[in-house]
């Protein structure tokens, strides 16, 4: 079977040092977060950017900083930066790592409830400018779905020009407020994507890596971090994201797929 790319998503925007102490805040901390997660077999390195104190920015002198620290520590990983930053942030806000012309970034296709009290706005306007600002500057777009009906609007942006192809999805399950964690509601997504699309699968939570292994018997790549998940095993901690790759590494090799280094990955999305 193909190899399978590794995302390590190390950062995010809501998980804070009161859920584990390792979720990384300053430049030193992120580039060390993502070396280690990088040296366990990550390829590309899904990111957020906080402040000292842990307020998440999409600062792009912040986002910078921290792309340089990694690009450093992580020789060729594939960094791709969050459009979608935390809830609340008007959308030139979220736009601004964009300024930086990464090779990938997020692309998040719908609105939905996030979480207890939050909601995560993204109505098809702010989709197809996002879109458009990715195509203009050939920066490849994963386009993040929580739910079924995302996929729809993003088969309409791809009819519409918005999108190129071969499309990259990431299947994101587990999120309150989206769709669930179980095998029928991940191949129910799986099987209403795109015939040439490809797809990496993040399970939120104590989903993570059920929802890797699916991903990997099913010909998919795999999201893990702490910004899906802190815990290693449902008692234990994580030390690092590095843990958690570790263990998505341990999970493919034993269904028979080693992790893509960042030029295999590059081949397998189409950005070379
Ligand atoms: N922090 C969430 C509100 C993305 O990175 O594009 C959105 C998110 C998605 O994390
Ligand atoms: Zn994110």
């Amino acid at each position: 079977m193909e190899k399978v790319i590794i995302t390590a998503a190390i950062c995010g925007a809501e998980v804070t040092k009161e859920h584990n102490n390792n979720v990384p805040y300053t430049v030193r901390e992120i580039a060390g977060e993502a070396r280690r997660s990088y040296e366990a077999g990550a390829a590309v390195i899904h990111l957020h950017v906080r402040l000292d104190d842990g307020t998440p920015t999409q600062d792009a002198d912040r986002f910078k900083e921290c792309m340089e620290a990694i690009r450093e520590k992580c020789p060729g990983v594939i960094i791709q930066p969050s459009t979608g930053g935390a809830t609340g942030m008007s959308n030139e806000e979220r736009l601004q790592p964009l300024k930086l012309s990464p090779e990938m970034a997020t692309l998040d296709c719908g609105t939905l409830n996030f979480g207890e009290d939050e909601i995560f706005i993204n109505t098809i306007e702010t989709i197809k400018c996002f879109a458009e600002r990715m195509k203009e500057n050939d920066i490849k777009p994963e386009i993040e779905v929580f739910d079924r009906s995302m996929i729809n609007t993003a088969f309409h942006l791809i009819k519409k020009g918005y999108i190129d192809t071969p499309p990259h999805f990431n299947l994101v399950l587990g999120v309150k407020g989206g769709i669930g964690a179980s095998l029928s509601e991940f191949s129910f997504l799986k099987e209403s994507l795109p015939s040439d699309a490809t797809f990496t699968a993040t399970g939120i939570g104590r989903h993570q890596f059920n929802i890797a292994a699916m991903a990997v018997v099913t010909g998919g790549h795999i999201r893990v971090g702490f910004e899906d998940n802190v815990y290693l095993s449902p008692e234990n901690l994580a030390d690092s994201n590095g843990c958690l790759v570790d263990k998505a590494v341990r999970i493919a090799m034993e269904l028979g797929r080693e992790p893509a280094s960042p030029d295999e990955a590059r081949k397998i999305l189409n950005i070379l």
